[in-house]
């Protein structure tokens, strides 16, 4: 019987190198050292029950939120991976006030940037409910031989090289887009790589799940408000009403909807009137894989999310994403009360 024969990260990243004809090799190495810093991350969240690194690190970031150990881990993890391939020139990270300036002569030398949230849902940590790792990778814009800056990062999503995440859940997975679709990998433990699992991930046209967190129901805007009620009213044609899934990490609401199709929603609310999720290091990348797969990614005005001119590192933005349809129908609810 024919062995099984994985098709591992690092063959389909050579592949997809040969579309780049002038392409250095360099992103593909990029990737290559991310997929070693996922699966040193994946072995620590896999035994996060076992070992004492649940609970706080006694620290807040600068969201204001409390940083557990996992999360100050992973972010170490993937600095230190980044910092160590001669590559990146500097990293955004949720978990760092400031953008993390390499300044060793090989990293100022780098063409790439990288936003990250290192651990995304962290608040799933501590209950074993899925997590995720959440990358966008940029060319810098500062000339290479100088420490980048922060201007470096205020860069349109549309110019992202390459984005994804890693999804620690039943089984880890990493998801990633060069531009040439959105491919996915499966870790398997028993030989330490990520498999091809997915070869072009496309999300469905239409869905029948929605995905949000109705506690905020009162603070909504009035079009979110009735786009909630249009999911919830029976109707046989259009296969509704539709199943309310939120787990609260945002990896594992993407890549259910993602493989299944539907629609994330994390609007702006009365006490989030920017929305709650972040521009570089969530919305952009996620809005790239969305759109790679067929999907849509804006902020519910009409704005598709990877036009957005960033301000400020850790922006936060209305994000509606998910199945092409189910945004398109959101947004009809939207567009009767904009300003
Ligand atoms: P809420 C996790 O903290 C996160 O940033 C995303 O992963 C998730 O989608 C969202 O926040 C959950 O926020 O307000 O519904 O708990």
């Amino acid at each position: 019987m024919k062995g099984y024969q994985p098709q591992t990260l690092n063959e389909v990243i050579i592949q997809q190198q040969s579309a780049f004809p002038y392409a250095k090799g360099e992103l593909s190495r990029l990737l290559s050292h991310l997929g070693v810093a996922a699966k040193i991350v994946h072995k620590k969240v896999n035994k996060a029950g076992l070992v004492d690194i649940l609970g706080e690190a006694g620290e807040i970031n600068v969201q204001g939120e409390d940083q557990k150990k996992l999360d100050v881990f992973a972010d170490e993890t993937f600095i230190n991976a980044f910092r160590t391939s001669g590559m990146v020139a500097g990293v955004a990270s949720e978990e760092q006030d400031n953008v993390v300036v390499f300044t060793d002569e090989l990293s100022m030398n780098a063409n790439y940037i990288i936003c990250m949230d290192p651990l995304d849902g962290s608040s799933n940590i501590d209950v074993n409910v899925s997590i995720g790792t959440i990358f966008s990778i940029y060319r810098r814009i500062s000339p290479p031989g100088t420490a980048v800056t922060e201007a470096d990062f205020m860069q349109e999503g549309n110019k992202q090289v390459a984005a994804g995440y890693v999804v620690y859940g039943s089984s880890t997975m990493m998801v990633y887009t060069t531009g040439l679709g959105t491919t996915g990998f499966t870790l398997d433990p028993s030989i330490g790589e990520f498999c091809l699992s997915n070869m072009f991930m496309e999300t469905p046209k239409e869905g029948t799940i929605y995905s949000i967190n109705e506690g905020n129901y009162i603070k909504f805007p009035q079009g979110v408000k009735d786009y909630i009620k249009y999911c919830q009213i029976e109707d046989k044609a259009t296969k509704r009403p539709y199943s309310s899934r939120y787990i609260g990490s945002l990896v594992a609401d993407f890549h259910r909807n993602l493989l299944k199709g539907g629609i994330f929603i994390y609007p702006k609310t009365s006490s989030s009137p920017n929305g709650k999720l972040r521009l570089l290091y969530e919305c952009n990348p996620m809005a790239f894989l969305a759109e790679q797969a067929g999907g849509r990614a804006t902020d519910g005005y009409g704005n598709r999310i990877m036009d957005i001119k960033p301000t400020e590192l850790h922006q936060r933005v209305s994000f509606f994403s998910g199945s092409s349809s189910m945004v398109d129908k959101a947004e009809e609810f939207m567009k009767k009360y904009e300003e």
